[in-house]
Formats: C-alpha cells, structure tokens, sequence
C-alpha cells in the first residue's frame, strides 16, 4: 500500500451496498481498506477481491490458530487478493512465523488493544508479543491510539517495523498524537463509515494526521 495519507479505513459495515457507498467516498483519501468478520459474514469473502481492485486490502481476521491452520488461513486469504494479514501473537512463534511465511512477510501482529479491556490481559505481554512480531518477521504491529505513550514504547522495540494503530475517533484517540508517537497509518473505521459526509471526515482526518509528522 502506498504511505500517503497515513489512514486507513475498518471497513465494518455490513452490505455491499454501504461498503462501495463508503469506498467511492473516500477512496482519494485513505491508503488501504481493512475488513474484517463482520463485512466478510454479511456479504461473503470475494469482497476482499472486489475491494482489493480498488485499494490494498489488509485482512483482520485476527488469526489466531495452530500453526497449519494459521496457514490454510492466510493462503485462502491471501489468494483471495489481501494484501496483508492480521495476526494474534499470544499463540506462539510457530504460529505468527506460519503466516508470516504464507502471507510473504505481510503481516500485522496485534500488541496492546485499543480498547479499555486491552489492558487487562494484552498490555502486560504487549512488549513481548513486539518483540515476536520483530523476530518472526512480520511487516508490522497493530498498536493502540488511545495509549500514544504505548505506541511510543512498542515503537522502541520494533524499531523500523511498521506500525498501524486503532482507535481514532470513536475509541477516544487522536489521529496526530498517535503519528507523533510513532504509528505510521491511523486505522479509523466509526469517524468515517458512520458520517453524514465520509469523505469529509476522511479528509479532516489526513489533515489531522498531517499535524502529527
Ligand atoms: O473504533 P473504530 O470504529 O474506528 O474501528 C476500529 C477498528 O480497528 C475495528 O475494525 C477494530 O476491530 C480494529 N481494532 C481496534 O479497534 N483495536 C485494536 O486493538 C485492534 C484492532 C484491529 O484492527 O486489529 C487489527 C488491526
């Protein structure tokens, strides 16, 4: 995906007809679509090819299996034209290293989560699940917006891995403090699907993220 305007958009709607409605909008103003359970269970997964023909697509399947399934996974996922896999990294090295090694290196390990349950079980192991994703060779982390001061942290540990971080808008987290702090992309996905206007929102978005480099 390109690194342009820094943002890009959870897809979690749950028709085509909104999914295209949303993309049309602000297709000039995000580097990439993320879609996860809730589009691909409403309107089935060749929606990960239709959109990828319009944008990159990274697939948050937040896989989270034995290291063959976690492969079977990523190969259906990845022929399905995503550009890039989400991965959970609480199951292990074998199994982060799995998809790494079926997605071509293009994955995204989650760390601490966004939201306020993530401090419960993911932020004391945060910096461990960091420190795999690095040695496991994955692309990058998914780290959270509402804790800038974490992004800062886990910036610190993966060193020039990327960073793509959740939790702008809707969660409470600000789109420049979270690029301040280190995150290379904003995932937003409420402040753009649910306006009245997303290609406005989107649009004050990548200004916003402007602010932040
Ligand atoms: O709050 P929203 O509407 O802007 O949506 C945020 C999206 O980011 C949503 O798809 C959710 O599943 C995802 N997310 C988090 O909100 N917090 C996390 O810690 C991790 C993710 C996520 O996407 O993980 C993989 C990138």
């Amino acid at each position: 995906m390109e690194k342009d305007k820094r943002v890009i958009l959870a897809l979690d709607v749950t028709s085509r007809s909104d999914a295209l409605r949303v993309v049309e909008a602000v297709r000039d103003h995000v580097d990439a679509i993320k879609i996860n359970w809730p589009l691909i269970l409403a309107v089935g997964p060749d929606i990960i090819r239709d959109m990828s023909k319009i944008k990159a697509v990274i697939c948050d399947m937040k896989i989270a299996d034995i290291p063959n399934t976690n492969r079977l996974i990523v190969e259906q996922t990845m022929a399905k034209g995503a550009s890039a896999v989400i991965c959970h990294g609480f199951t292990g090295e074998d199994s982060v290293k799995a998809c790494v090694d079926a997605a071509g290196g293009q994955v995204f390990v989650v760390t601490e989560m966004s939201h306020p349950g993530g401090k419960q079980f993911t932020a004391p192991v945060a910096d461990k699940l960091a420190g795999l994703a690095k040695s496991a060779g994955a692309r990058g982390i998914v780290a959270p917006a509402t804790r800038p001061e974490r992004i800062s942290d886990l910036r610190k540990i993966i060193g020039g891995l990327e960073i793509i971080s959740p939790g702008v808008g809707a969660q409470g987290g600000n789109a420049s403090d979270a690029i301040r702090a280190g995150a290379d992309y904003i995932i937003v996905g409420r402040a753009i699907y649910e306006s009245p206007d997303p290609r406005d929102a989107a649009m004050r978005l990548a200004n916003e993220v402007k602010k932040g480099l």
